[in-house]
């Protein structure tokens, strides 16, 4: 078999967004969530041939559009990466919407905004343009809440860590500084991956995390490691850890709504409060704390990030069964 994807990629704030145009399989299913458990059943090769090496990369990452289930929604979204299908992506969602628009893939029905659907839930884009180029593009996501507090995990060379773990599309462990983690700048990139590793392994093993309201959605995936701000108008730094080798060069959508919520259950967010996000590289996102809900048993956010996409370039990619890495390769 040779397979063609008829792909355009995108960065934001740095970080890949590979979308897949044309070539996608039909899925079934009566909405996104469904629709991911039918591709991850039978097309997972595609993900794995789109997004690991020699095609992608440690931190590749894309989505596959479809049309949507509710007429009153504009586009359905299923999220690819080296991790897996995520449930929600943020640097994902911004880089499809700006790839979308630019290209003329989707006519929105109010001009200025979307009404996305994702496996996690219904996201709604607000979006600038000037000219043909969309300038910013604002995602107001699926509710976040703070899931657990405290878990103690052993991490190599540091020792005893205290984590809290938080849902903003995905779960997330946060290591906020502590007596025997100070800082991200502390570390390399290469000490925060291998620690990770080790301390998602170790508290999914102690601990379960399930979506109070879609049990399709659940286990720890993400480690998201804070530091100081670095540039004068950032609330807080973070380096998020996701797959097996990647560190988000972006600012991290999922993961920043994750801390929003981290944050409000602790009393150091309100309703109306805004949280600017910096990455790795120094890319910031724009979160806002649009309001507090109830998910399930849980006090919960509706976050809002902000942030900006650019194309890098149009890519035919061939998947061909004579090749032996066809379907990708990690070292
Ligand atoms: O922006 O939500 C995000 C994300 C998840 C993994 C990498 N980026």
């Amino acid at each position: 078999m040779n397979k063609r994807f008829f792909c355009i990629d995108a960065h934001t704030c740095g970080n890949p967004v590979r979308l897949v145009a044309g070539g996608g399989p039909i899925l079934e299913g009566v909405n996104m969530s469904e629709k991911r458990q039918h591709f991850l059943r039978e097309f997972d090769w595609i993900r794995k041939g789109l997004m690991f090496e020699p095609r992608g990369h440690d931190m590749m990452s894309g989505s596959i559009l479809y049309p949507p289930s509710d007429p009153a929604n504009d586009i359905g979204v299923l999220f690819i990466e080296t991790s897996g299908c995520l449930p929600m992506c943020g640097h994902g969602t911004i880089g499809t919407v700006t790839i979308m628009i630019e290209e003329g893939l989707v006519q929105p029905k109010i001009p200025g905004q979307l009404r996305l659907e994702t496996p996690a839930g219904l996201v709604k884009i607000e979006y600038q343009q000037e000219g043909k180029r969309v300038t910013s593009v604002k995602l107001t996501n699926v509710p976040a809440y703070l899931a657990k507090e405290n878990i103690e995990v052993e991490c190599p060379d540091l020792g005893i860590l205290k984590v809290d773990v938080a849902y903003g599309g995905n779960y997330y462990a946060i290591v906020d500084p502590q007596e025997n983690y100070r800082d991200m700048a502390d570390y390399t990139a290469m000490q925060l991956i291998g620690w990770s590793l080790k301390i998602r392994e170790r508290i999914n093993a102690e601990h379960s995390f399930s979506h109070p309201e879609n049990d399709t959605i659940g286990g720890l995936s993400h480690v998201l490691w804070t530091g100081a701000p670095l540039q004068p108008n950032s609330t807080a730094r973070n380096a998020v850890f996701y797959g097996d080798k990647a560190i988000d060069r972006s600012p991290c959508g999922t993961g920043t709504s994750a801390r929003m919520a981290q944050w409000t259950a602790k009393g150091k967010l309100q309703k109306g409060d805004q949280f600017v996000h910096e990455s790795i590289i120094g890319s910031q996102f724009t979160g806002k704390v649009e309001d507090v809900v109830k998910l399930g048993a849980y006090s919960g956010i509706i976050p809002s990030i902000e942030g900006w996409a650019r194309i890098t370039g149009y890519n035919t990619i061939i998947i061909d069964d004579d090749d032996p890495y066809a379907y990708g390769f990690q070292v």
